[in-house]
């Protein structure tokens, strides 16, 4: 039965680019066919729990903007019966949207306990609950997560904490947020760790608080293996905000932190493109990085506002900035455990039901644009075809021989000496390729 919560909604239905229909896809098309795929399943969509059913619209200079039956009254509890109404809303709109894939944190879905066994019992009942659900809808979970930066206990870190008794909570939560994501197929767990850094260096002990990090997400590995879960365990990277600094700062960083501690081959990363503006990359950059580095999982899709500076979590709007990022991903070879989540909210003025459905709409068919002139870039060679001139000399003998070990830097020296070798500047062709890419987008 309908919670009546969308009104009469029925599935949203793709109609073409011609479209007017604001409740109608007009790019994506889940069965068509790119690149020798379904749209379906380049994409892999899912829906962020917390943002679209657990955020109330507040921001630093007010609370709550939206009504919605499942938030608890002024001043009244939060309840099991109200956690449960939230799922039947979130499950018709994931089903109405013919998104695959959703994600939570332990505290989206279900009230605080008074400790933390009611807590984790909770979540379990909720686990049940939509493990009914996803059997009935045929919608999967792309992740879960702890949410370890919400309650006060955590303010100063999770597996950062000077307290070691943070530590071990934060220890405990996660091994039942990974046994409910296992229970219930999850086909990655991420640990985003937005307390995880510090306010001040005054107060801090960074080489201490790093070593508690890695020791933290190597008993993650060994927990996974322990199990038998076999999603992949992401780390998201985020630079600062709630904290001045975090640790896991962009790709790059969480690299170096995965090498430290022998984890380069056990964990991933979940990029997001609001946090890759943040770090001062684009979302393209972090993407490329992780490919080449070989740890590209999943990312998470928003945007920022470009003027604020904050981490907005906007729903994506810029095709172009889609399709550099999709090029990204297909280059990357796609999605294996990976997806596309929304990590995006409304703005606080959007009240209506129906602002959450066009929000989405809205975003699947920008990524499904920019995914669509990814692929055609890449079958046309658009960009790898003057990429390749670009680099031919290297396919030349001596060239090899100078990076596969087999010359000295003296031989060098005396090759280029006694040839008079004058390397000659070439044009970078950077605005050529940049209308190349306009002409697809
Ligand atoms: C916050 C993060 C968060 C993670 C999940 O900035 O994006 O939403 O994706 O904890
Ligand atoms: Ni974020
Ligand atoms: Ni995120």
């Amino acid at each position: 039965m309908s919670t009546g919560f969308f009104g009469d909604i029925a599935k949203i239905q793709y109609e073409g680019p011609d479209s007017t229909n604001p409740l109608a896809y007009r790019f994506y098309n889940p069965d068509e066919m790119v690149a020798g795929k379904r749209m379906e399943d380049h994409l892999r969509f899912a829906i962020a729990y917390w943002h679209s059913f657990a955020w109330p619209g507040g921001d630093p200079f007010g609370g709550q903007t939206f009504d919605r039956p499942w938030f608890p009254k002024a001043g009244g509890a939060d309840t099991m019966d109200l956690a449960r109404l939230k799922a039947d809303v979130a499950f018709e709109m994931f089903s109405a949207l013919g998104t695959p894939f959703f994600c939570f944190h332990d505290a989206d879905v279900r009230p605080e306990g008074d400790t933390l066994k009611e807590s984790i019992a909770r979540l379990d009942s909720i686990g049940d609950y939509f493990a009914a659900k996803m059997e009935e809808t045929g919608i999967r979970l792309l992740w879960g997560t702890a949410n370890l930066f919400s309650h006060r206990r955590y303010m100063a870190g999770a597996a950062t904490n000077p307290d070691p008794d943070v530590f071990a909570y934060a220890a405990a939560t996660v091994k039942s947020c990974i046994d409910v994501t296992r229970r219930l197929g999850g086909a990655n767990y991420v640990l985003w760790g937005g307390r995880e850094g510090y306010e001040t260096l005054l107060n801090t002990d960074l080489k201490r608080e790093r070593a508690q990090a890695g020791r933290f997400l190597s008993m993650v590995v060994e927990y996974k293996h322990r199990i038998g879960f076999e999603g992949a365990i992401l780390i998201e990277p985020k630079p600062q905000e709630p904290t001045k600094h975090q640790y896991d700062f962009d790709v790059a960083t969480v690299y170096g932190f995965l090498k430290e501690y022998g984890l380069e081959n056990e964990v991933k990363v979940n990029i997001e493109q609001g946090h890759a503006i943040l770090a001062g990359h684009s979302f393209e950059h972090e993407l490329a990085l992780a490919a080449s580095l070989g740890i590209f999982g999943s990312i998470d899709m928003n945007r920022n506002d470009y003027q604020s500076g904050w981490d907005t979590d906007q729903f994506p709007n810029n095709v172009p900035e889609m399709a550099l990022a999709f090029y990204e991903v297909l280059r990357a070879g796609g999605f294996t455990t990976g997806g596309t989540n929304f990590d995006a909210k409304l703005r606080r003025q959007s009240l209506d039901p129906q602002d959450l459905l066009i929000a989405h709409i809205g975003g699947i068919d920008c990524c499904a644009r920019g995914l669509k002139a990814a692929a055609r870039m890449i079958e046309d060679k658009a960009l790898s075809g003057p990429l390749d001139e670009r680099y031919a000399g290297w396919n030349e003998a001596e060239a090899k021989a100078m990076l596969s070990g087999e010359r000295t830097l003296e031989q060098i020296s005396q090759r280029v000496l006694s040839s008079g070798i004058e390397p000659q500047p070439k044009s970078g062709r950077q605005e050529y390729l940049e209308n190349v890419v306009n002409r697809y987008v």
